[in-house]
């Protein structure tokens, strides 16, 4: 049995003073910083787009929010986020990422979204990361980070999908409710696929 972390999209533009701010979620770092101990190997994806990216409603000049179609699937429009190599883009600053072993890149095509750090929502390219886990022996994943209702529930399903064994630490997430209601639902969603939720205090 090995395990991995997965810290998912913990980066400037959804801690308070970011772009797509998600609520509390700066509270996780502490979590995540002491659950990195009881890991040999914990991964980073952070979310790296090109400016003009599909997914910003600036693209298109709609509202945030609104929903476009590209590329055949619905993308949800957001403020601009983590363009690459901007402030908004870096590892939040109180992450120890002395601990991070490997960093998986996503949302890179500037005509195709990523919310799952395995898959492109088209889902036509793998960010490595399931090779990667599956060459260091892995079968069950921990994932943490930002947002429980959009990039980790995505990283979670798509864990379930692969046959990893997948659990999701709750105090270690905090999601964006863009509909209030959507953070359950998502963890309704991953139960369902066989995901476990648990609190860091936990975690073994
Ligand atoms: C995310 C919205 C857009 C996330 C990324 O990391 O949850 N959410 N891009
Ligand atoms: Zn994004």
């Amino acid at each position: 049995m090995k395990k991995a972390l997965i810290l998912v999209d913990i980066q400037n533009d959804f801690c308070p003073r970011g772009s797509l701010a998600v609520p509390g979620g700066d509270e996780i770092i502490p979590v995540v910083n002491s659950l990195g101990t009881g890991f040999e190997l914990v991964v980073a994806t952070m979310d790296w787009h090109p400016p003009g990216h599909v997914s910003f409603a600036s693209t298109h000049g709609k509202n945030v929010g609104d929903t476009i179609v590209a590329g055949g699937i619905t993308q949800v429009l957001w403020p601009d986020h983590c363009v690459q190599n901007t402030w908004g883009a870096r590892l939040a600053p109180g992450l120890d990422q002395k601990m991070i072993h490997r960093i998986f890149q996503k949302g890179t095509d500037p005509e195709i979204d990523s919310y799952s750090g395995f898959f492109d929502n088209q889902r036509k390219k793998s960010t490595g990361l399931d090779s990667y886990l599956r060459n260091s022996g892995v079968n069950s994943v921990y994932i943490t980070g930002l947002a429980t209702d959009v990039c980790v529930k995505f990283t979670a399903l798509d864990a379930a999908d692969l046959g990893f064994e997948t659990f999701v630490v709750s105090d270690g997430c905090r999601g964006v409710d863009l509909n209030p209601g959507d953070v359950q639902k998502a963890y309704a969603r991953m139960k369902d696929k066989g995901v476990t939720i648990l609190d860091s205090g936990e975690v073994k």
